[in-house]
Order: structure tokens, then sequence, then C-alpha cells
């Protein structure tokens, strides 16, 4: 069966003039899946040409969008309303008349451009919050088989209240046959929301909905564990070139793009705790923050940034040496080097659907994460060093254990935690997926 991916971002790179597919990441994972079946991906279109891109086994349809429906749908409806509630952050959580409309319309465009490709016949798979209403339209539209993954975490139903829509955006998720979520706890609250919005009646690990089933999963997503390992020989050279630049201190490093759920002001400040407790440490460590760029034209993130650089530059002045903020997008095998350098890896986000950082650091490194209970990745990560991130104090002490293991419990931790990691084979995820949706 024909295989027809709905995702907001296009799955492939513009490298000196032609396009590839993007390392890393949903592309990457999806690739080998879709070229066995002869795939199309459909996304919205940045340069908005509407240009359809065909690479070897894979064709790329671009779906374009004005520039005030981008504004409405992406920076508006997704990441200013949906984003901050699924996160739980209700203060962020910003509403404003107009938005739903363009979301509405940009769902309605990828869906028409998918059963363009598509027919009835095909696979639907569609990706994350940005795409919620497009299930149903899938199926209005006549598909049979439609399947949804939910990339972020689905808050409790007090909280998806808030959101004047939410009986049609569950209602418009409610159009797959499958969706799934990292964790059952993501899962058990959609079914409530299913319940108490839509109607529906809940059986086990489905809810049934206008005399059809649909089926949601606990299906947690994971990491491209042999390009990994294969990635970790690759750059073991430039980490010891990293190692050497930092003369001798151990390093511990944090990874994201800059985003208020991902907790790097707390962080930061754990980090100032645990020098301040264990003074000894001056010397001896140096954490490296390396934050991505993220979502410059939402107003939250202008403001975070600023505050970020102010903290950032305040500690790199108090702790000359032992700390070192990088902003900015780092290839992917220098990102792999510097995990590979790293004696700990600072994972702390306030909440995350699942965190991928956890899993590749786990894999490429020897060492350690400080993880976040509120990742999903806490789940399933076995030896990792799990942390409340709002609690400042038992992150500093976290971080003074991990660097004071024994050998034997750095060793048994070490193990727990690949195992786990192993387990979460991203390839054999998309495969799981389209195995339960077929
Ligand atoms: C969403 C959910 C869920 C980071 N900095 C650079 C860079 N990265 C890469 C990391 C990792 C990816 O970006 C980030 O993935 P996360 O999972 O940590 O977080 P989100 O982007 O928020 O992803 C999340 C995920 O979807 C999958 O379902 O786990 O919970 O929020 O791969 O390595 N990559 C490069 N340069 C950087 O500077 N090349």
């Amino acid at each position: 069966m024909k295989l027809v991916v709905l995702a907001n971002r296009e799955p492939v790179r513009r490298v000196e003039g032609r396009y590839q597919v993007a390392l890393g990441g949903l592309a990457a994972a999806l690739y080998p899946v879709l070229a066995r079946r002869g795939g199309v991906w459909v996304a919205w279109d940045p340069g908005g040409s509407g240009e359809r891109i065909e690479l070897k086994d894979l064709l790329v349809v671009r779906v374009p969008l004005s520039k005030r429906r981008v504004a409405g749908y992406y920076q508006g409806y997704a990441n200013q309303a949906l984003w901050p509630l699924m996160h739980l952050f209700l203060e962020r959580f910003v509403y404003k008349q107009g938005w739903w409309h363009d979301y509405r319309a940009a769902n309605r465009a990828f869906a028409e451009a998918a059963l363009r490709e598509g027919g009835e016949g095909a696979l639907y798979w569609v990706h994350d919050y940005h795409l919620s209403l497009a299930p149903a339209l899938l199926r209005e539209g006549g598909a049979r088989r439609v399947g949804l993954f939910w990339h972020v975490p689905w808050p409790p139903l007090e909280v998806l209240e808030v959101l004047p829509e939410a009986e049609a955006l569950v209602r418009g998720m409610l159009g797959a046959d499958l969706i799934g979520f990292h964790t059952e706890t993501y899962a058990d609250r959609f079914l409530e929301a299913a319940r108490a919005l839509a109607g529906a009646r809940v059986r086990e690990d489905a809810a049934v909905v206008g005399g059809r089933r649909v089926r949601v999963r606990a299906l947690p997503i994971g990491v491209d564990v042999p390009g990994l390992k294969e990635a970790r020989s690759r750059v073991l050279k430039r980490a010891e070139a990293i190692q050497k630049a930092y003369a001798g201190r151990r390093i511990l490093v944090g990874a994201d793009r800059l985003d208020y759920t991902k907790g790097i002001l707390e962080r930061i400040r754990a980090f100032r705790r645990f020098l301040e407790r264990w003074p000894e440490f001056k010397d001896r460590v140096v954490f490296l923050q390396l934050t991505a760029p993220s979502r410059e034209a939402v107003p939250a993130y202008r403001g975070l940034k600023s505050r970020l650089f102010r903290l950032a530059e305040a500690t790199e002045r108090r702790f000359p040496g032992a700390f070192v903020h990088h902003y900015g997008a780092l290839s992917r095998d220098e990102l792999l080097a510097h995990f590979a350098a790293a004696d700990l890896a600072l994972v702390t986000p306030l909440r995350d659907g699942m965190n991928l950082v956890a899993l590749e650091y786990g894999l490429v490194s020897e060492g350690l994460p400080v993880l976040s209970r509120f990742a999903g990745a806490a789940r399933y990560l076995k030896g990792a060093m799990l942390v409340n991130p709002y609690d400042e104090a038992g992150t500093a002490r976290a971080i003074h254990r991990g660097l004071t293991l024994s050998a034997a419990e750095r060793e048994r931790r070490r193990s727990e935690l690949l195992d786990s990691i192993e387990r979460l084979d991203v390839g054999a995820w998309a495969e799981a997926f389209l195995r339960e949706l077929s």
C-alpha cells in the first residue's frame, strides 16, 4: 500500500543547490519505509513556490501557504496556543481570534494535497500537533486507513478544556484508526478527553465513536540505534580534540532548541548551585550548554533568548572556565562529538513528549544523563539519574552524584541505560506503527 506522510516540516535539506533527505529526526527514520513502499511526504512549503521535489524513492509534495496563513496556523495556533497547553504551560497560552480559522484552513490544504497523491487506497500517516484536524479531513475525503502520531505530551482534561476548540481538536484526531503517543499516561488522558468531549465509549485501548473503533496506544519513538553507534567511531577523534580544548576538565553537556519547555535557565541555575555547594569542582568541570535557535518569530521565544543570554553571560563571568554557552545550530556530527566528549549530560526539560537528546547521548557517549522526570524518556531509560528540574538544589545534588559515582555503579547504570535505549530503535518504531495501522 502506498504510504503518504503528512508533517509540517519537509524531510529535505538543500546542500550545494541539491536536495537531500535531512539527517537525523523523523525524515531519516521514515525514509527506509517510504522508499520501500513508494512514498509521498506532504509538508509545508517554506519557499511558497509549490515546487515538488523528486528524490530517489521519495516524492515531496509541498503545500504553499500565504504569510498570513502561516502566522495564524503555525506561529499562532500551533505554537502559541497548542504547544504551551500540551506542555502544561497555562501562563504561556495565547489565544487570538482568527488563528483557528487559519489552522483549519492549513489542515484542509494538507489533507487535500495528500488525497490528490494517495487517493482512497493509500495509507496515511499524520504527524503532530500542527495537523490534528487532518485525520478527520482525510477520512471525509475517502481515506480508508489513517494513522496519527502525537510527538508532544497530552495534558489532563482541565488543561485541555482551556482551548475553546478542544472538542473539535479531539474529533479531528479521532478521524484516525490508530493514534500513537509516547507514554501510557498521554494515551490514557487522550481516551478520557475522547470520552468527555466527543462522547466516545472507551474500551481498553480504544475509543469507539460513530460506530468506528480508534485504537490509542503508547508507541514511544526512538533513535537510529545502528546509525548512532556507527557515528560514535566517526566522531571520537573530534571528541578528543574537544576534551583537549578544555584542558583536563570533566565535561557536562546540555543541548536543546531554545524553548521554555526545555528548562535551560533552571539547568544553568542548578549548575551554579552545584559549584557554590561544591566549589572544589570550579576548576575541574566545564558545562557546555549548546542552544539551537528556534521559533524566532514567536514573541515568547525572543524574551526567553534575552533572559538566557543574560544568565549565561553572568555565569561565564562568575565561574570563568567552568561554563560555556554556545548559541547556533551545530552540524549533526559536531553535536555528537560534544556528546561523546562529555561525562554527564544535563537533560532537564520542564516537560517533554519524549526527548531524543537523552537517547542519542546514551548511545554516543560513555556517560550518564541527569534526566528530568517530566520527559517521556524518563519512563523508559533505566540507569539515568532522574531529577525534578524545578528543584534546582536536587538537580545540583544529582550533578554531584553523577560526577562521583563509584566505577561499579556507573558501569551498572550504563549497562541498564544501553539496554533500554536499544529497545527504542526508530526504524523498529516506524515498522511497529505501520504494522498496527495496516
Ligand atoms: C519533539 C518533542 C520528541 C538539537 N540541537 C541541535 C540538534 N538537535 C537535535 C537533537 C535531537 C533533536 O534536535 C531534538 O529532539 P528532542 O526530542 O530533544 O526535542 P524536540 O525538537 O522538541 O522534538 C520531543 C520529539 O519531537 C520526537 O517525537 O522527543 O519530546 O518535543 O535529535 O540531537 N541537531 C543539530 N544541531 C543542533 O545544534 N544538527
